[in-house]
């Protein structure tokens, strides 16, 4: 009885969305054309062909290079404002956006082209009923030094963005690697999250190294957390929200993580379900509700829940909170 109306047409918050992951195709070849960028690629169909992946690095083989093709301001505007259209379509209410500031810095494009784009795209997005925020998000497979750079880079735009988070490759990098990062960060006001992706090999180590050595706010994916009870409890006590991707946790576990989902919501924890890289995995926000709700039959009930945690997880104020709760 939960149906696509139902998912699509849900009030929502999206507290796990990476921009660059939504670079649909057409603009994808838009871009290369504007920018006289070389992809390789010359239709839509061979954009889509060459999206073959079954794990973390295979993915980020095809992600990252595709972010050449944007060069500009008004590129990363372009990028921002397609994807709020998307989110107001599917009655996203407020966003969180995750952005690499490093896969554009390391490829020549200073910081504040970046940001300029992507902060005008959200103050324009108020037309549409949206609001935006960004979190600044370092990669954990480059360096502390490279982190420390890119912090000190941000810091004169922090009221441009309300956080931090960490992404891309796990495997040997722990949340721990950054710690002078979360408390430096920390120290000028800004929210924390981090990835901990789902069925790494060091999972329950990383998720506790995030809550107790970075003191995060929300977990990004996280859900492997089932697997310690004391952990469980922990955030269930403390309210840190569990941001679960269910259509790009497909592409490496079958069942989505459904079970620890639902897992999670009996026991009162704060999980909220959102799209991650949605140009790249198949759906914006409304089908990621809807693939879990269908595969898991999940009753109206619990779709509720869902979104009203993704409300109550977010970093808005307590009177913003309010008028969605
Ligand atoms: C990501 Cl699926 C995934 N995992 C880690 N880092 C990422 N950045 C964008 N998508
Ligand atoms: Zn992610």
């Amino acid at each position: 009885e939960v149906t696509q109306a139902f998912t699509h047409g849900l009030p929502k918050a999206e507290l796990h969305l990476h921009i660059e992951g939504t670079l649909e195709p057409d603009l994808k070849l838009k871009l290369a054309q504007r920018n006289h960028v070389d992809i390789g690629q010359h239709t839509i169909e061979e954009v889509q062909k060459a999206y073959q992946y079954d794990d973390l690095a295979s993915f980020l083989a095809v992600y990252y290079p595709a972010m050449n093709v944007l060069q500009h301001e008004q590129d990363f505007y372009d990028l921002a404002f397609a994807y709020l259209q998307r989110a107001a379509a599917n009655n996203v209410r407020h966003v969180e956006i995750f952005f690499d500031p490093q896969a554009h810095t390391s490829r020549g494009i200073p910081f504040k082209t970046v940001i300029d784009g992507l902060y005008r795209a959200t103050v324009d997005a108020r037309a549409l009923n949206v609001d935006a925020q960004l979190i600044l998000c370092f990669l954990r497979d480059f360096s502390k030094e490279s982190a420390r750079q890119t912090l000190a880079a941000a810091l004169p735009y922090k009221d441009k963005f309300i956080g931090i988070g960490l992404d891309s490759d796990e495997h040997n990098n722990p949340p721990m690697k950054f710690a002078r990062q979360y408390e430096d960060a920390a120290a000028a006001g800004l929210h924390l999250t981090a990835h901990c992706d789902i069925d790494q090999k060091d999972s329950i180590e990383h998720i506790r190294q995030a809550l107790e050595q970075l003191d995060v706010e929300r977990l990004d994916h996280g859900t492997n957390i089932v697997e310690d009870p004391d952990l469980v409890q922990l955030v269930a006590r403390k309210g840190i929200g569990l941001t679960s991707c269910p259509l790009s946790n497909s592409f490496v576990s079958p069942e989505m993580k459904g079970k620890e989902v639902l897992d999670l919501l009996a026991q009162h924890v704060k999980v909220s379900i959102n799209s991650d890289d949605p140009a790249y995995f198949g759906g914006y926000i409304g089908d990621n509700y809807y693939a879990l709700a269908d595969k898991f039959n999940l009753t109206k009930a619990q779709v509720v829940q869902l979104a009203r945690n993704s409300f109550e997880t977010s970093w808005i104020s307590a009177t913003q909170k309010a008028l969605y709760l």
